[in-house]
């Protein structure tokens, strides 16, 4: 091919060891990911302006590789989560670090599923449904991993009988995790939920991390 008219090939496929780096990194923010934090510290010091709210990865040893399910409850009633979905990191050879992101179909089957192993080894992979423009772009800033969703506003969620588009950022170290999610109008921009003062600050509480080294055929323990 004459003067760089060929397409280059995907950069992660283009070196193994760059490879072997992203794999380690990509390893890094599941085990991160994985176990319960609670924004505790903030909602008992900022009480009107912070729920207390815990959020809990565990993993899916039976769906892909790193799939983890999330859960998301206030503290007042752990038992009826808000929001339950499933995660999946990955690599993307074009866009690097990536976290898809899923729904459950009948959600309420599977309440409870973070503290019951059966009943968390009976979600199927047939059970999930993509969410389109909602995967989350990741980078490794070496003593944190920062992401937001996907540009372009393909993010729709239907909220409170309005539709919105998605607007959300995270910064996760090893032992905690700052988010912000917010709805905005399609048209008019204007935002319509989510948090107005700022990110939630969520800290470790457990670490559930050793869970992931026996599944998927040891593909975790490096
Ligand atoms: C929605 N939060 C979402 C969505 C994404 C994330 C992608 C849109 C898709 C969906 O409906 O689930 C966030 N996804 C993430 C993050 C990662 C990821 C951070 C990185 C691992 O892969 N969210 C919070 C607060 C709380 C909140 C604690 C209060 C604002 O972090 C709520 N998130 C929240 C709500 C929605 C949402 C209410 C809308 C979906 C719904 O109504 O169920």
């Amino acid at each position: 091919m004459l003067f760089g008219l060929s397409i280059p090939p995907p950069a992660v496929a283009a070196s193994p060891w760059l490879e072997r780096v992203m794999t380690n990194s990509l390893d890094r923010l599941t085990r991160w990911l994985c176990g319960s934090v609670s924004n505790q510290r903030q909602a008992f010091e900022s009480p009107p302006l912070y729920g207390h709210i815990h959020v809990r990865y565990r993993p899916l040893g039976q769906l892909a590789p790193r799939s983890m399910l999330i859960e998301q409850a206030y503290a007042i009633a752990p038992k009826e989560p808000y929001r339950i979905r499933v995660v999946r990191p990955l690599l993307c050879p074009e866009q690097g670090l990536k976290v898809m992101n899923y729904t459950l179909a009948e959600p309420q089957r599977f309440f409870g599923a973070i503290d019951d192993a059966d009943l968390r080894s009976e979600i199927r992979e047939d059970d999930l449904t993509h969410l389109e423009g909602c995967n989350y772009l990741v980078r490794d800033q070496g003593d944190h991993f920062s992401g937001s969703v996907e540009p372009g506003c393909h993010c729709r969620v239907r909220r409170k009988g309005r539709d919105s588009y998605l607007v959300s950022e995270f910064v996760l170290r090893n032992g905690s995790m700052e988010t912000i999610d917010r709805g905005h109008d399609p048209d008019t921009h204007e935002q319509l939920w989510g948090s107005l003062p700022g990110p939630f600050l969520f800290e470790r509480k457990e670490d559930w991390s050793d869970e992931l080294l026996p599944l998927w055929g040891g593909l975790m323990q490096g």
